[in-house]
């Protein structure tokens, strides 16, 4: 496993030499955060950014994310240049010693959570996900500000860009996606970078707009369509989690013997009770026990199939006073990364 950790670029208050300091780190994912969504990564950017992270003695090996432009999602006569670009990208990137591309296909929402700040028992506070808040919300209606949310929209381009979603279904979406992994991955094999798309969060339909990557009948569906090694997943433990009917035990056991899992979100979420029996989590500490999810379980699939791949601690909770980036700040993510390495560790001395 390689233990690495998300940096948001040079603004992030997270320094270089603080994720340097955690415990079996090796390298930061990250991205060029200033090139417009559509627009060519050039090789002088994305070096400039490898030099600043090698300096700190760190690898920059996995970039999350290239984002995926909603006219290619959409489908539109615009979508062949804009995979020109992308795949301009795609060998900028692999010129420069880039291993793997974390990307989504959701359409215009990334993930979303209902609360930023829900404090739990033991004083922290976390992200969490009610769904009779999100049945309240209606983007067509109302600006909203949540996160995960692309705020340079105005309100009426978000309008304008729901509307054009209305023709757009779940097959199309997906047959959207097909068209944009077959034109990408043959360039991908031969440029050695894997993509490795991370699963809807959460995973079902928001606001009427269609969600694909969201179980395992849908990605057995996507590995089908396009069946090449570097067609994988982020194997997100929390986005796909948040779905009682994955299985995540299992499905990390058999993507990783697929070879298909390409890069690891581990994070822990808890479900409550609600009166109404509708679905609520909140996120919580990485172990096991902290949470519904057996992050033990699914890092020992992952271990007997033969991963040993590229790893994050996903989101982590304000703890010890920190006012961090939701889900990004220091303290709880480098405790998850501690977890999840002594995990590893105990679980590869116990085959000897
Ligand atoms: C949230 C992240 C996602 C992820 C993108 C990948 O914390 O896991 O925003 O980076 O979906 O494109």
């Amino acid at each position: 496993m390689k233990m690495t950790f998300r940096w948001y670029g040079p603004s992030d208050p997270i320094t270089l030499d603080k994720i340097r300091q955690i415990p079996g780190m090796t390298g930061v994912v990250t991205a060029l955060y200033t090139i417009p969504v559509g627009e060519v990564w050039d090789v002088d950017s994305i070096l400039a950014l490898k030099m600043q992270v090698n300096d700190a003695g760190l690898e920059m090996e996995v970039i999350e994310s290239v984002p995926v432009h909603e006219e290619i999602k959409l489908g539109s006569e615009k979508r062949d240049a804009l995979i020109d670009n992308y795949i301009q990208t795609i060998r900028n990137l692999a010129e420069c010693g880039v291993k793997v591309i974390c990307y989504n296909f959701m359409p215009v929402f990334d993930w979303v959570r209902s609360e930023l700040k829900y404090v739990t028992e033991d004083g922290s506070n976390c992200l969490a996900y009610d769904q009779r808040t999100v049945d309240g919300l209606d983007p067509r209606k109302k600006s909203l500000s949540l996160p995960g949310w692309d705020e340079s929209y105005s309100m009426d381009e978000l309008s304008a860009l729901l509307k054009r979603y209305d023709e757009i279904d779940e097959d199309k979406l997906f047959d959207n996606m097909v068209y944009f992994l077959g034109r990408i991955i043959p360039v991908c094999e031969e440029c050695d970078i894997k993509m490795a798309v991370h699963p809807d969060d959460p995973p079902w339909s928001l606001f009427g707009l269609p969600r694909i990557i969201t179980s395992e009948a849908q990605i057995d569906k996507l590995f089908a369509a396009v069946d090449s090694k570097y067609n994988g997943i982020t194997l997100c433990t929390g986005s796909l989690g948040a779905s009682r009917g994955n299985d995540l035990v299992k499905m990390a056991g058999k993507y990783a013997a697929m070879d298909r899992v390409h890069f690891l979100h581990a994070r822990n979420i808890i479900f409550r009770e609600t009166d109404d029996g509708r679905l609520f989590f909140n996120e919580s500490p990485h172990p096991t026990e902290c949470g519904s999810l057996d992050i033990y379980g699914i890092l020992k699939a992952l271990s007997d199939n033969g991963f040993n791949g590229y790893t994050r601690p996903d989101h982590g909770r304000n703890i010890w006073g920190e006012d961090g980036k939701p889900g990004y700040g220091l303290y709880d993510r480098a405790l998850g990364a501690t977890y999840l390495y002594g995990v590893w560790e105990a679980i590869q001395k116990s085959k000897c």
